[in-house]
């Protein structure tokens, strides 16, 4: 819950955006803003991904170095979390919807502002990639539901349970405790957005959920939808999103961290002013959302809610997770 003295700190810190203070991890590392690069070099390889997802950024900059473009890398990454069945927040492995049945958004985005996406898609395991294929074979953005599953499996996906014996015992328990009540709580998080550059300094970007533990049956969050979730404008940069995504959707966060980038603020900067416009319009809201950003020069954001969001960054040599600072200390 934001106190009243975080409350008022939004003005203020809205005032001096621009103004970005040393940011100090408790958990370990120092988070410095990348130097820029020189104008004569590409900012890529890079890849940067929410949450503990070093697993996902490696395939990606795997991918990157096999000569995989900017679109393969964040595919590539997003399918480590989504075929991981310890991870409950993607894919196979996912909580539940409070009816028992695993549904799916994910999108894609990439350098030159193509993009796919599906929403309450069950069934598949490989969402992003089903993303992909929307982008690639269809005339649309978006295809949902029994549309979406229908067009994977016309593509050569296969229908698989996704619901895991432990995910499905949590559920049950679940069911006993809390009377149908569908759950928001800023638990269970682990989402992942992905953002990569490329040899050729392109961007592409993906993103890939369950979504909310729980959630209504049909209930779509922000994953899927393009400028909320996830956004990329090879121009200037691109920025991904985690939590709450009811807010994230009625702020099209990433959307505007890229406007703001173009506007002249720092990856850092303009997720912090993100963070900022949903803290100062629902302060009364106990949620936790977490942004990252990268630009052209190869410069990382990041910025959250609440303690506790952390990002996975890989640099050309090293692949790191990081603790986000965040508005609430
Ligand atoms: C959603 N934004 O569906 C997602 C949830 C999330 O880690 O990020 N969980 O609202």
């Amino acid at each position: 819950m934001l106190s009243r003295k975080d409350f008022l700190k939004i003005t203020s810190l809205t005032t001096l955006a621009g103004i970005t203070a040393p940011l100090l991890s408790k958990a370990g590392r120092i988070l410095k803003p990348l130097p820029a690069l020189p104008e004569d070099k590409t900012a890529g390889p890079l890849v940067i991904a929410t949450w503990k997802n070093l697993q996902a950024t490696e395939a990606a900059m795997n991918s990157l170095r096999g000569g995989g473009t900017a679109l393969d890398a964040v595919v590539a990454g997003a399918r480590i979390p989504e075929a991981d069945p310890e991870d409950t927040s993607v894919g196979y492995g996912g909580h539940p919807d409070r009816d028992g049945f695993v549904t799916l958004d994910a999108c894609v985005m990439d350098h030159h502002g193509n993009a796919g996406a599906v929403s309450f898609l069950q069934h598949i395991m490989h969402p992003v990639s089903v993303a992909r294929k929307v982008m690639e074979n269809t005339p649309h953005v978006t295809l949902s539901g029994e549309g979406a599953y229908q067009f994977a499996l016309s593509q050569g996906f296969k229908k698989e349970n996704l619901l895991t014996d432990k995910a499905k015992k949590l559920w049950e328990q679940w069911k006993q405790d809390t009377k149908y009540t569908p759950a928001i709580s800023e638990k269970n998080h682990d989402t992942i957005g992905i953002l990569a550059i490329d040899e050729k300094n392109h961007i592409s970007g993906a993103c890939s959920t369950s979504g909310w533990a729980y959630k209504m049956h049909g209930r779509v969050g922000d994953s899927p939808v393009l400028g909320a979730g996830m956004f990329v404008d090879d121009e200037i940069g691109g920025a991904c999103a985690t939590g709450l995504g009811e807010f994230i959707l009625k702020t099209l966060g990433s959307f505007l961290i890229v406007e703001l980038m173009r506007n002249g603020r720092s990856p850092q900067e303009a997720t912090e002013e993100a963070i900022h416009r949903i803290v100062k319009k629902y302060p009364s809201n106990d949620m936790q959302i977490g942004y990252v950003a990268i630009n052209k020069k190869g410069e990382h954001g990041a910025y959250s809610i609440n303690k506790g969001f952390q990002y996975s960054l890989y640099r050309p040599n090293e692949n790191l997770l990081y603790d986000s600072n965040s508005f609430v200390k």
